[in-house]
């Protein structure tokens, strides 16, 4: 038996994917292609992605007619994020004498040599791949040989398949447009018949706070939610007095540590699926990647201003050169009602008077408290600190 695992979170699967693993099928006289709907991961909103029922409903309604496909939901019915390796693991056991194969779209192959335990990946199936284009073509016959020189098998396509984006899809049927040349015919039906991916638009346009503290409420602790509505008060009070849109100072205060209650390996994760590459000095302070994490779950899957989100970005470091907006965050995140380290008070007030040196104030203390404990210091804070001195 040759058998090839396919995994893709098919949200929705299309032609694209069909047409894929049917060149494969060709092209290595497969007799079986798994398809492995990926679980809903844990930072995905529902509306932004259909359920993990629904993907895998369209994917067996896509490959009823295939006799060499398919449909698992392993992973579905394992939850949370599943790493290929584990998957594989139990798939092979499962056939212990079939010949393993995986398939991946080259975006997903470009990025194999960093997959969790890829030597053990690499053992057990042969990498395999599909240009988009002729340009393509070249690149991933050389990351093919990188990974071969490591003793892994690849396998890529000589010819391109059809590209179908499942953004794109979902944009269509948003907009209710016809998109029966890109899926099959029965999965067009059930998009239209399950009205998936309309409410995204909602999301984008639902502004008010509710829809926010539930969001919130989902994600933190009790005693972080208090702290986010603290900060929001206080970023809120301070763009009142200096002039800055109170709206989007209350929202940024609210929405600030949105992943401060996630763990670590999926703030981690969510920064990989953007990809954002952290700096060494980032990688080095896990309290720092909250911030990152949830500026790109702000920008990325709530769709929030840009303004908004570098405020969320920078308010753990700061950095040099911020807006009125990202200092008001930054402060009020440092003088917010919750707060209670020695000198809040006088932080507080200097806060109110002189927005300059409250930052220097901050700024010190964050750097001298660093210090002191011997953990290391992101460059962005000693930016934002020695801008303010030199000023002086
Ligand atoms: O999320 P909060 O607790 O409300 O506050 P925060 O986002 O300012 O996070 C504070 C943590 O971040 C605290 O443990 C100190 C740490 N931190 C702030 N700036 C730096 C830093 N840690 C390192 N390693 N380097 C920094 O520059
Ligand atoms: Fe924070
Ligand atoms: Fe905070």
């Amino acid at each position: 038996m040759r058998i090839a695992l396919y995994g893709g979170s098919f949200d929705p699967i299309h032609n694209g994917h069909i047409e894929l693993a049917q060149a494969f099928v060709e092209a290595l006289s497969l007799d079986k292609v798994i398809f492995m709907p990926t679980a809903t991961p844990p930072h995905k909103l529902k509306s932004e992605m259909a359920a993990a029922e629904q993907r895998l409903a369209m994917c067996k309604l896509a490959t009823a007619q295939l006799p060499w496909a398919e449909v698992s939901d392993a992973e579905i019915s394992r939850g949370g994020a599943s790493f290929t390796v584990d998957t594989l693991t139990d798939l092979t056991a499962a056939y212990p004498d079939a010949d393993w194969f995986l398939l991946t779209g080259a975006d997903m192959f470009v990025t194999l040599p960093s997959w969790y335990r890829f030597a053990d990946i690499a053992r057990m199936a042969t990498l395999c791949t599909v240009p988009r284009d002729d340009k393509d073509a070249a690149e991933l016959r050389a990351r093919a040989e990188r990974m071969q020189e490591q003793g892994a098998r690849c396998f890529v396509l000589p010819q391109a398949v059809t590209q179908v984006s499942s953004t794109q899809l979902r944009d269509m049927a948003r907009a209710g447009e016809d998109m029966t040349a890109l899926v099959p015919p029965c999965v067009a039906d059930y998009i239209c018949a399950q009205r998936l991916y309309t409410a995204t638009d909602n999301m984008r346009q639902l502004d008010d706070e509710e829809q926010y503290l539930d969001i919130l409420r989902a994600r933190l602790t009790e005693k972080r939610f208090a702290h986010s509505l603290a900060v929001a008060d206080r970023a809120a009070f301070l763009a009142e007095k200096y002039g800055a849109d109170v709206q989007k100072a209350r929202k940024a205060g609210l929405l600030h540590d949105i992943m401060k209650d996630t763990d670590r390996n999926t703030q981690l994760q969510i920064l990989q699926e953007f990809g954002i590459l952290i700096d060494t000095a980032t990688k080095a302070s896990p309290p720092l990647w909250h911030a990152v994490a949830g500026a790109a779950f702000l920008q990325h899957i709530l769709h929030i201003d840009e303004d908004i989100v570098t405020a969320v970005r920078y308010h753990t470091t700061g950095r040099a050169g911020m807006s009125l907006l990202e200092k008001i965050v930054y402060l009020a995140d440092f003088t917010s009602a919750d707060r209670t380290y020695p000198d809040v008070e006088k932080m507080c007030v200097l806060s109110e008077q002189d927005m300059t040196a409250a930052m220097l104030f901050a700024l010190q203390y964050t750097v001298t408290d660093l210090a002191n404990r011997e953990k290391p210091i992101h460059p962005d804070t000693v930016y934002a600190y020695n801008e303010l001195v030199c000023e002086k």
